[in-house]
C-alpha cells in the first residue's frame, strides 16, 4: 500500500517498530508546511530501495508497522498530551518512529519514554538549540521544545549536536545545564556515544540540521549545516545502540522533495541500524 512507509507490512501487534505521523503545524513561525511532512515522506520513501548497501541490511527483515497519522488537536498542550498517551499505549518492546510535524511533537514522545526507560538520554540533531523558556508568549513551541525536554529528563542527559543558531541566553543555558557539542557531527556523536554507554537513547532529528542546500524544505532554514552524507553517517553510527524511540521532524516539503527524500532515507537507515 503506497500510503504507508516503504516495507511497513507488519500488523501492529507483531511490530517491533511502529511508525506514525504527527502532522502538527501550529507554532511554526517563518514557513508553514510541516503538516504535509509525514505524508510526503511516506510517498517519496518508495523511491528508495528496501536494502541498504552501507549497512548490508534490508527492511524486509524488520517488523515495521505504519499506524498512519495521529488526529492531533490544534492546541499545543493538548497535542503534546495526545502524543504522550499514544506512545505510552504501545507495547513495552515496541519502538515508536515519529514523522513530524513541527519539533514540538518530540516532547510528547520523550515524556512517554522517559517514564518507561529510566536513564533515558536524548540525542538532538538540530540547527537550533530550541532552548528558549518561552517564544511569542508560548511555553510550548518549536523554539522551546528542548527546554521542556530538559525538564522531562535530567538536563545533562540532553545531548545537542549540529547547533549553529541560538540566542546568547540559550547558549548560556546550554553551557550550564545541557550537553551542547560544537563542531562536526561525526566526532561529536562518537563522544556522545562514549558518554551515554549502554543507556537507552531517544534520537530526534530536525531536518534543518542538514544544510539548506540538502534540505531546503523546512520551516526555519539555517545555512552552514551538515551534508546529507554526514547526517546519514551519523544515524548509521547508532547501530547496536539501545535506541528506544526516534523522530524526524520539520520537513515542510519543497518542490524538488529534497528534504522529504533525505528524511525518508534517514528513517530507513535509522530503522536498519536499530533493527527489530
Ligand atoms: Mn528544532
Amino acid at each position: 500500500m503506497d500510503s504507508c512507509f516503504i516495507a511497513a507490512r507488519a500488523p501492529l501487534q507483531e511490530a517491533a517498530l511502529v511508525l506514525f505521523g504527527a502532522p502538527l503545524d501550529v507554532t511554526t513561525c517563518f514557513r508553514k508546511g510541516t503538516a504535509r511532512g509525514p505524508g510526503r515522506i511516506r510517498e517519496v520513501s518508495h523511491v528508495l530501495e528496501e536494502y541498504s548497501p552501507d549497512l548490508d541490511a534490508d527492511l524486509r527483515d524488520l517488523y515495521l508497522h505504519d499506524a498512519g497519522d495521529l488526529a492531533l488537536p490544534e492546541d499545543p498542550a493538548a497535542a503534546v498530551a495526545f502524543i504522550e498517551q499514544w506512545v505510552a499505549s504501545l507495547g513495552r518492546g515496541q519502538v515508536p518512529v515519529m514523522l513530524g510535524g513541527e519539533h514540538l511533537v518530540t516532547l510528547g514522545a520523550v515524556r512517554a519514554l522517559a517514564a518507561r526507560h529510566p536513564g533515558l538520554a536524548v540525542l538532538q540533531l538540530d540547527a537550533h538549540a530550541d532552548l528558549r523558556d518561552g517564544y511569542q508568549g508560548q511555553p510550548l513551541s518549536h523554539a522551546t521544545v528542548m527546554r521542556r525536554v530538559a525538564e522531562a529528563i535530567p538536563p545533562r542527559s540532553l545531548h545537542q549536536l549540529g547547533v549553529r543558531s541560538a540566542s546568547r541566553e540559550e547558549m548560556a543555558y546550554a553551557a550550564e545545564h545541557t550537553h551542547l557539542w560544537p563542531g562536526r557531527l561525526g566526532p561529536s556523536l562518537a563522544a556522545v556515544l562514549e558518554a551515554t554507554g549502554d543507556r537507552p537513547v531517544y534520537l530526534t532529528v530536525d531536518i534543518d540540521v542538514a544544510d539548506p542546500a540538502f534540505a531546503p524544505g523546512t520551516g526555519t532554514p539555517e545555512p552552514g549545516g551538515a551534508s546529507a552524507a554526514e547526517l546519514l553517517e551519523a544515524v548509521r553510527a547508532l547501530r547496536g545502540r539501545r535506541v528506544v524511540g526516534l523522530d524526524v521532524v520539520e520537513v515542510a516539503p519543497d518542490p524538488g522533495d529534497l528534504a522529504a527524500v533525505l528524511a525518508a532515507k534517514l528513517v530507513r537507515e535509522a530503522l536498519l541500524a536499530i533493527g527489530g
